[in-house]
């Protein structure tokens, strides 16, 4: 396949020179499509970006709160970002969005549990959004595939021994404190550097637990002690975090854009910041421009128009994300 290291040769169907970039990336894959097509139960999309559709089963998420309370409804939603093209769903019991109070734990778990086994009992798979370990425990046994810690593993201690002992993939998102205090948290004197900075701590803090490092996803953790200018100070490091250019950051990464809230800003009008639907074709952006850089995959609301994007995205860059995940499939009985 093509990679980005033959962006711009003359033949672009070339065999990938990868080793100017191989030496520095010693804990991810480089992508291989054989490689990934064995390893991994969540493909087969080596040659573009995942994408993965948000399910918030909350009262009270920024764009989709209250909508799928219910378990009928966030079933058949799942099912629907699934025929719009979604490769994984991110399924959430608990709002993050800036100020938002904690549920109980027994909430949460009550709330993705039986959507999760449900959506497993027919194969989509599924990642469970949460910071709490035994949220992710129930989530893993009823069928999740992965875990998608907003924490990076900061929030509960326990999580790393859960994800660990599951053998799953986990993102670990950029993060410095809990809804009702992240606005605060938002002061960095070089954002880039020291976001990476504190993402590699978590993964050191993973490993040593026994996490796999073939099995960590990196998120910058737009909008989660951000403000938009740091957000976009991230966006713009895209190629160097994929290692697009330059030695990356080693692990693959995943981007969390859509509707947020620098959007609504960027696109302002007169009336005020621009209201979360109209965000739409902003997100598609990101989700072409990220998977241009070398994206593992993008997190969003409505996965149509972001897989035409990262579609197109690889089809003009000639190469998908520049890191893939490379992990065992579960292990028999776990997933049902
Ligand atoms: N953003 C939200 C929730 N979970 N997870 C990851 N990995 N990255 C993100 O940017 C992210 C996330 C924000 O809330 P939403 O579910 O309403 O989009």
């Amino acid at each position: 396949m093509v990679t980005p290291a033959s962006r711009g040769s003359a033949d672009p169907g070339a065999a990938a020179p990868t080793a100017d970039l191989a030496p520095a990336i010693n804990r991810a894959t480089r992508i291989d499509r054989a490689t990934i097509d064995r390893a991994t139960p969540i493909g087969p999309a080596a040659d573009r970006a995942l994408v993965m559709g948000v399910l918030n089963v909350t009262a009270d998420s920024f764009s989709d709160g209250g909508r799928y309370l219910d378990f009928t409804a966030a079933v058949a939603r799942a099912r629907e970002l699934v025929a719009n093209g979604a490769d994984i769903i991110d399924i959430g019991g608990e709002s993050t969005r800036p100020g938002a109070h904690r549920v109980p734990a027994a909430t949460e778990s009550d709330r993705v549990v039986p959507v999760i086994a449900e959506l497993a009992r027919d194969g989509i798979v599924c990642s469970v959004d949460t910071t709490r370990s035994t949220v992710a425990a129930d989530a893993l046994a009823a069928g999740a595939r992965m875990v998608n810690d907003v924490s990076g593993g900061l929030a509960d201690p326990e999580m790393a021994a859960v994800v660990a002992a599951a053998g799953v993939p986990w993102i670990l998102m950029h993060w410095r404190g809990h809804s009702a205090d992240m606005d605060a948290l938002a002061s960095y004197h070089d954002v880039v550097g020291q976001v990476r900075a504190e993402l590699l701590d978590r993964v050191a803090t993973a490993v040593a637990a026994g996490v796999d490092e073939s099995a960590i996803v990196l998120d910058p953790g737009l909008g989660f002690a951000k403000t938009a200018e740091h957000n976009w100070s991230l966006l713009r490091a895209l190629p160097e975090m994929t290692g697009l250019t330059g030695p990356g950051w080693g692990f693959p990464v995943l981007i969390g854009a859509s509707r947020k809230r620098f959007l609504g800003a960027l696109l302002a009008a007169a009336d005020g910041p621009r209201p979360p639907d109209g965000r739409e074709a902003a997100t598609t952006a990101i989700s072409a421009l990220a998977a241009a850089d070398g994206v593992w995959g993008v997190r969003v609301h409505e996965p149509a128009a972001s897989l035409d994007a990262v579609r197109a995205a690889a089809a003009t860059t000639g190469h998908g994300p520049v890191l893939g995940l490379s992990w065992p499939v579960p292990k028999a009985g776990r997933h049902g």
